[in-house]
């Protein structure tokens, strides 16, 4: 398996082994999505000290408005950290909204 590839899977079982816990086992509701934020993304969330960080990352988000993150919503929050994360996005940044402001 290439290294993209098994990124790939990791996003994947990272997202269902969270979505899983309760009700619709294809979407995290809002408690799923906080401990998913607490649990993997902790260097780059400090969601604990901020609760209502959570809410506004949910609304951010959760595009159709269904009340639940579906993993395709999921991406886009990795998306956005991802390219705030890495030092190769310097400058191109500033572009990105919210969830990095809060790092
Ligand atoms: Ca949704």
């Amino acid at each position: 398996m290439s290294k993209l590839e098994s990124a790939m899977e990791t996003l994947i079982d990272v997202f269902k082994y969270y979505s899983s816990k309760e009700g619709d086992k294809f979407q995290l509701n809002r408690s799923e999505l906080k401990n998913l934020l607490q649990g993997e993304l902790g260097e780059y969330l400090e969601v604990s000290k901020d609760p209502a960080l959570v809410n506004e990352i949910m609304s951010e988000l959760d595009r159709n408005k269904d009340c639940a993150v579906s993993f395709e919503e999921f991406l886009v929050l990795v998306t956005k950290l991802t390219v705030c994360g890495a030092g190769f996005f310097q400058g191109y940044c500033s572009t990105v909204v919210i969830t990095c402001a809060h790092r």
